[in-house]
C-alpha cells in the first residue's frame, strides 16, 4: 500500500511575507515598518490559520458524513505549548516562516517569543492530551479534545529571597491570543442546582441557574496528513450579563452577581496533580465542560435532526474519559438519553456503556476522586438519582457473580452511610462500571491497578482492562525541539519519514558502532548544552558550564517522585568535596537543573524547594567546589524550559518510589533526546529499560516487592540513617543550619519526616542511588562510551511516540482509525 502523505505548501517565501504584511496591514492595522515582533507574531499565525482552513473544514466535514468512528477525548487539562512553531512546521511553512521575518525586518526568536505560552495543565496528565491530540490528527482519525478554556491557567512560579515558591497567577488572556476562535453559535446551555420532579419512569429536571458554555475552537493540525482536527475548550459566560433592577435597586456588585458566579466556573486552573481537592467548584467544572461536549457531540453528529437515533452514537464517537475527571460525563448521557430523549434505562445504558472509556493516571489512593453524595446531590440531583440507580443495579448485578458480600461493599460506587459517615460517589468506580475499557498507563502501572488498586474490579470485569503505555510526539519533543538531532537522524536513516513512524529511529542501532556517526551525536549533544547555557543566561541569568554533566531533574514537585533523594545525593557530594574525602579533580565535574512547581498548599513540597534553592545559593557560592558542582533551579518550569533543556541533557532523574509513579512521561522525551536515565524501577522507567538495554540504563533502588516487604516488616527510616555515615551527614547539614543561615528550625518538618515517617522509603534507597554515582561519573569520564550508550537510548525509544499509544488505543479500545 502506498501511503498518502499531504502535498507540502508549494507557497513562496516571498508570497507567505505578502500574506503576513496584508494581516498586519488589513486585519492589524499597522504597517510593516511600525510593526514590533508581537504584531508579527499576532499576523503570521492568523496567515498560518488561513493556510490550514480549507483542511479544518474538509476534515470536519468528512468526520461528519463519513463512516469512521471518531475520537472526543475528554480531559480537564491540555497542556499544549507554544502553538506557532508547531503549526508552521505541520501546515509546511517552517522555512518560509524563517525568510518571511528576516524580510520583515525581524528576529524569528523574538517573534516566538512574543507568543505567551498557554498553561492550560498541571504537568504529565495534561501534557499527555496535548500529545494525543497531535498524534490523532497526525493519523487522519476524527477526533476532539473537550476540555476547558481556562482564563488563568497554572500559576506562575516565582522564588523569593529565602528560596520559596510564590505563585502569580496566570494570566495568559491578557495580550491577543490569536489562535482561539470564539464560536458564540455553537453555544451551549449548561444548568445547575435545582429540583427534580415528576413520577419514577418520567422526571424532570429543573435546574436552578445556567451558564452559558462557548466554544473556543484550536486547529489541531497533523504532521504531513492534510487533517486538521479540533480542540473545543469551553469558555463559561452568563446568561444574565447584568441585573438591572437590582443595579438600581441596591448596586453595582449584587448586580453583577450572576455573571460572576458563571464565569467563575472557567476561571482558574485547579493547580493540584494526583491531590484532588473536594471542591465545589472543581466539580462544577467537571460537569460545565462534560456536558457540553456530550450536547455538542450530538449537535456535530446528527445535525438538524430532532429526533435523533442516540442508540447509534457509538458508532459515531467514543469518549475517551482522562482519569476521572469527566467521570461526570457517564450519568450525563445517561440524563440526556432518558430524561430528553425518551430512552428506557437499558437502552441508555448500552448505548452509554459501549461509547465510554476510562483511563486511570495514578496508583495514590488519595488521587482517585471521590464526592460526597450530598454535594452532587445540591449541585446535580438528577445525576445523583441516576448514580444511585446504577449503584443499585450495579450492586444486584455484583450479586449474582459473587457471594462475597464484603467484595461487594467495598466496590460500591456510592458508599454506604455507616458509622455517621455519609455516602460517597467513588467516580473512579463509576468510571470502571459505566465504560467498556479501563487502561493504565505503562505495563507496570496495569498490572498494579488490576492487583491492588483496582482488584475487586478486574477479578469481576477482567475483560475490560488493557494496558496503554504512554508515549509523546516527536514532533514536538524531538524534531522541533531538538533540530540539531533531527538532522542527525535523517541522515543516518537517508529519511525523515521517522518523524511520523518513530520506530524507524531502530535502524541507527548500527551506527552506534560506527565511531564516526557516535562523535557526531556527541558533537549535537554538545551544541545543544552551549545552546542550553545561553538561554538559561538570557532568561535567569544563570552561569552554567556547558562542559560539565548536565544532570536534570524536571517534574511536579511531590515527595513520591522524591527530589528530596536528589538533593541529599547533591549535599552529600557536596560534603565529600568539603571535608576533603574527596578530591575536587575526581569528580566529575556536574550541573544539576530541578524544575519543579508544587500545588500552593502542599506545605512538604513548598518547603523541598525552599532547600533547593538553599542548598543552590550555597554550593554555587562556594569557591571550594567551583567548577566541579553547581545547582540551579529555574523557575516556572513549563514546556518552553522543557523544550532547551531536554536536548541538552546528559543524565536524566526518574527516582520516583517502586509503585508511585504510574508512567511518567518526561522519562521518555529525555531518552528520545540521548540522555541516560539513572531510576527505579517505576513506571514506564521499566519498559525504557527493557528496550534500551539494561546495560544502557542506570538502575538503583526497591523493586515494588521490596518497597510492599519494607511496608510489611514496619519501615524505620532512621536505622538508614544511622547505617550511612554519608546519609547522616547530608541529613544533619539539612538540620543545622548550613542551607538557612544558622536557622535550625526551617526545614524541621521535612528532616523529621525523613527520620521518623518517610513514606516513600528516600532514607532506604539512598545508599543505592549514592553507590550507583560511581557507575555513572566512570562512564561519563569515557565520552565515547558514554555517547555510544546514549545513541542507543535514542535508537531504542522509537516506541515511545504518542502515535504507537494511540496505535494502541485505536486497536484495543477505541476500534476505529483513519478517515477514507
Ligand atoms: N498524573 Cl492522577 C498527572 O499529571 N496528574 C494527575 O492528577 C494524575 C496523574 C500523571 C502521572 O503522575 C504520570 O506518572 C503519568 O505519566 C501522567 O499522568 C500521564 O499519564
Amino acid at each position: 500500500m502506498t501511503e498518502y502523505t499531504a502535498p507540502k505548501a508549494s507557497i513562496t517565501s516571498a508570497a507567505f511575507t505578502d500574506e503576513i504584511r496584508e494581516q498586519l496591514r488589513y486585519t492589524q492595522g499597522v504597517t510593516p515598518e511600525q510593526a514590533t515582533a508581537a504584531d508579527v507574531y499576532v499576523a503570521t499565525a492568523a496567515a498560518v490559520r488561513r493556510h490550514l482552513m480549507d483542511a479544518w473544514m474538509t476534515t470536519q466535514h468528512d468526520m461528519v458524513t463519513g463512516s469512521t468512528k471518531a475520537v472526543g477525548y475528554f480531559s480537564a487539562e491540555f497542556l499544549m505549548g507554544k502553538q506557532l512553531r508547531n503549526a508552521l512546521l505541520n501546515a509546511g511553512l517552517s522555512d518560509q516562516f524563517d525568510d518571511a521575518v528576516k524580510a520583515l525586518g525581524c528576529d524569528a526568536r523574538d517573534v516566538i517569543d512574543a507568543e505567551y505560552e498557554p498553561g492550560l495543565g498541571n504537568g504529565g496528565l495534561g501534557r499527555l492530551a496535548a500529545c494525543y491530540i497531535d498524534s490523532l490528527a497526525s493519523k487522519g482519525v476524527p477526533a476532539f479534545g473537550y476540555g476547558i478554556q481556562y482564563r488563568y491557567g497554572i500559576f506562575r512560579q516565582e522564588f523569593d529571597e529565602q528560596g520559596r515558591q510564590v505563585e502569580r497567577p496566570d494570566y495568559w488572556l491578557a495580550n491577543e491570543e490569536p489562535w482561539g476562535h470564539i464560536d458564540y453559535n455553537r453555544s451551549q446551555r449548561v444548568g445547575f442546582g435545582g429540583v427534580v420532579t415528576g413520577k419514577d419512569d418520567v422526571r424532570t429536571w429543573e435546574p436552578a441557574w445556567c451558564v452559558r458554555a462557548v466554544p473556543v475552537d484550536y486547529m489541531v493540525p497533523g504532521y504531513e496528513s492534510g487533517r486538521v482536527n479540533t480542540l473545543r475548550l469551553w469558555s463559561a459566560r452568563s446568561y444574565d450579563e447584568f441585573d438591572l433592577l437590582t443595579f438600581n435597586r441596591s448596586g453595582y456588585l449584587a448586580a453583577v452577581k450572576p455573571q460572576v458566579k458563571a464565569e467563575n466556573i472557567s476561571k482558574i486552573l485547579y493547580p493540584e496533580d494526583s491531590t484532588p481537592q473536594g471542591k465545589e467548584l472543581r466539580l462544577e467544572q467537571q460537569y460545565f465542560f462534560t456536558a457540553a461536549s456530550i450536547h455538542d457531540a450530538i449537535r456535530v453528529f446528527y445535525p438538524g435532526q430532532e429526533h435523533p437515533d442516540l442508540t447509534t452514537l457509538p458508532d459515531k464517537i467514543c469518549f475517551q474519559l482522562n482519569d476521572t475527571h469527566p467521570v461526570i460525563g457517564i450519568p450525563e448521557l445517561m440524563r440526556v438519553m432518558i430524561d430528553e430523549y425518551g430512552y428506557d434505562w437499558d437502552t441508555a445504558w448500552r448505548t452509554t456503556t459501549a461509547c465510554f472509556n476510562y483511563t486511570c493516571h495514578t496508583l495514590l489512593p488519595e488521587a482517585l476522586e471521590v464526592w460526597p453524595a450530598s454535594l452532587i446531590g445540591s449541585l446535580l440531583p438528577r445525576h445523583l438519582e441516576i448514580i444511585k440507580e446504577i449503584d443499585r443495579r450495579f450492586v444486584a448485578q455484583l450479586k449474582t457473580l459473587t457471594d462475597d458480600a464484603e467484595k461487594i461493599d467495598r466496590m460500591r460506587i456510592v458508599t454506604l452511610a455507616a458509622d455517621g459517615k455519609e455516602p460517597k460517589v467513588r467516580m473512579a468506580y463509576l468510571a470502571t462500571a459505566g465504560g467498556s475499557h479501563v487502561n493504565g498507563v505503562a505495563a507496570l502501572h496495569s498490572e498494579l491497578l488490576k492487583d491492588v488498586t483496582l482488584r475487586d474490579f478486574s477479578d469481576v470485569f477482567g475483560d475490560k482492562f488493557t494496558n496503554v503505555t504512554n508515549g509523546v510526539t516527536p514532533r514536538r519533543f524531538v524534531k522541533l525541539a531538538n533540530p540539531r538531532l533531527s538532522d542527525l537522524i535523517t541522515d543516518g536513516l537517508g529519511t525523515d519519514r521517522w518523524v511520523s513512524h518513530l520506530d524507524m529511529l531502530k535502524e541507527l542501532v548500527p551506527l552506534a558502532k560506527d565511531d564516526a556517526f557516535v562523535r557526531r551525536f556527541a558533537e549535537v549533544k554538545q551544541a545543544n548544552k552551549v545552546d542550553f547555557a545561553a538561554y538559561a543566561r538570557r532568561e535567569y541569568g544563570f552561569e552554567i558550564d556547558p562542559n560539565t554533566m548536565i544532570n536534570s531533574m524536571v517534574k511536579r514537585l511531590h515527595e513520591y517522585k522524591r527530589q528530596s533523594l536528589k538533593i541529599l545525593a547533591v549535599i552529600s557530594q557536596y560534603a565529600d568535596i568539603k571535608s576533603g574525602r574527596v578530591a575536587a579533580e575526581d569528580i566529575v565535574p556536574r550541573t544539576v537543573v530541578f524544575g519543579a512547581k508544587a500545588a500552593p498548599g502542599y506545605r512538604m513540597a513548598k518547603l523541598t524547594i525552599r532547600l533547593i534553592n538553599n542548598v543552590a545559593r550555597v554550593i554555587n557560592a562556594d569557591p571550594d567546589v567551583k567548577g566541579r558542582l553547581s545547582v540551579y533551579y529555574p523557575w516556572n518550569y513549563n514546556i518552553r524550559l522543557a523544550e532547551h533543556l531536554i536536548p541538552a541533557t546528559d543524565l536524566d532523574e526518574q527516582i520516583s518510589q517502586a509503585g508511585k509513579e504510574a508512567s511518567g512521561t518526561g522519562n521518555m522525551k529525555f531518552a528520545l533526546n540521548g540522555a541516560l536515565t539513572v531510576g527505579t524501577l517505576d513506571g514506564a522507567n521499566v519498559e525504557i529499560r527493557e528496550l534500551v538495554g539494561p546495560e544502557n540504563f542506570f538502575l538503583f533502588g526497591m523493586t515494588v516487592d521490596e518497597v510492599e516487604a519494607l511496608y510489611d516488616k514496619g519501615y524505620q527510616p532512621s536505622s538508614y540513617y544511622d547505617a550511612d555515615p554519608r546519609l547522616k551527614q547530608a541529613v544533619d547539614m539539612v538540620s543545622d543550619g548550613t542551607f538557612s543561615d544558622g536557622d535550625r528550625g526551617v526545614y524541621k518538618p521535612l528532616t523529621s519526616d525523613w527520620l521518623n515517617k518517610d513514606y516513600f522509603m528516600t532514607m532506604a534507597d539512598f545508599s543505592a542511588y549514592m553507590d550507583i554515582q560511581g557507575e555513572i561519573e566512570t562512564l561519563y569520564r569515557d565520552p565515547l562510551e558514554w555517547n555510544r550508550k546514549a545513541l542507543l537510548n535514542v535508537a531504542n525509544s522509537g516506541y515511545f511516540s504518542s502515535d504507537r499509544a494511540i496505535d494502541d488505543y485505536l486497536a484495543n479500545i477505541w476500534k476505529t482509525g483513519p478517515m477514507d
